[in-house]
């Protein structure tokens, strides 16, 4: 039984991995991307969804744009790491797919509705906006899917304040729904994604492929690893989004812990921190957040899907 999602994504380069790995992966039905302001602005980060399609050749699913800014929030993009494109480095081709005429929170509700329940994984790799108004607009979609896997958040640490991580700080008031809507929140944060670096050799296995879709994801890893190395201070690039998608197809590879989240609307220095309850005894909750990456296999699972994307 391969495991449906629908992927609400800014690309954005780990985004685009995302795609391509659950794209390329045998054991995922991707039923739909959708687009979210976040990485840059939503005309930005439609467009790239599409040339990656592409460049991937991902075809026979519908692509929809959705949220152009937060719910409460003014709009704030990445281009300190994403480059002003959303996705610069490799060069990107023209799409010659267009977008659904469905908003993609439409799209979102009509999928979740039409099929059976608790069979369709919403894996949000953006800020939650279109998830959150998804939510609000047909609340029975919460009984109905199956679980969020989501990027973003992190206990420990942040990466866009000290303690708050891109995703939710750019929407926190989105998150704040999505993380206690009542649905199963599987939240792949920092903790875990910092974990999942493209080190030299990784790079290099990739680029031996020898294909289009690995030279472009080559061409996209030396851009962010340069931004990474440049505002961040790190020698390899995390390559956050596609451990969300990995843990749908193999939640062996993602070791997690069940504890309470809350999202802090509040905070001076604080906004947008993900506060995960570690202590004991533990509470009952819908919450699970992923503390310890098998490097090798998610690497492994990234690298086939690419080579079979070709
Ligand atoms: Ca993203």
């Amino acid at each position: 039984m391969k495991n449906k999602i629908i992927l609400d994504c800014d690309p954005g380069h780990d985004d685009a991995i995302a795609m391509m790995l659950a794209y390329g992966n045998p054991n995922i039905d991707l039923l739909a991307v959708t687009t979210v302001v976040g990485n840059q602005t939503l005309e930005k980060v439609s467009r790239n969804a599409l040339a990656v399609a592409e460049i991937a050749k991902i075809k026979g699913i519908p692509f929809a744009k959705g949220a152009d800014r937060p719910l409460i929030r003014e709009i704030e993009v990445a281009p300190s790491i994403h480059g002003d494109s959303g996705l610069d480095g490799p060069i990107l081709p023209t799409p010659s797919q267009s977008f659904s005429e469905k908003h993609a929170v439409q799209l979102i509700i009509d999928l979740i509705m039409s099929h059976p329940e608790k069979t369709i994984t919403l894996v949000p790799t953006g800020g939650l906006t279109n998830i959150a108004l998804a939510a609000r607009l047909e609340p029975r979609i919460i009984d109905r899917v199956k679980q969020v896997v989501l990027m973003g958040g992190g206990y420990h640490v942040g990466n866009w304040s000290a303690v708050a991580e891109f995703n939710i700080k750019i929407d926190p008031e989105a998150a704040h729904i999505v993380f206690n809507a009542g649905w199963k929140v599987v939240m792949v944060g920092l903790d875990l994604t910092h974990q999942a670096l493209a080190t030299p050799e990784i790079v290099k296995r990739i680029a031996a492929l020898d294909t289009k879709p690995a030279q472009f994801v080559v061409e996209l890893l030396e851009f962010f690893g340069k931004m990474y190395k440049q505002s961040q201070g790190f020698n390899y690039p995390p390559v956050h989004d596609p451990c969300a998608v990995a843990y749908v197809i193999d939640p062996t590879i993602i070791e997690t812990k069940q504890v309470p989240v809350n999202i802090e609307l509040t905070g001076t220095h604080t906004l947008g921190m993900t506060v995960a309850d570690f202590r004991y005894p533990p509470k009952p909750c819908n919450t699970y957040v992923a503390t310890k990456l098998d490097h090798k296999r998610f690497w492994d699972l990234v690298i086939e899907a690419i080579r079979n994307l070709n």
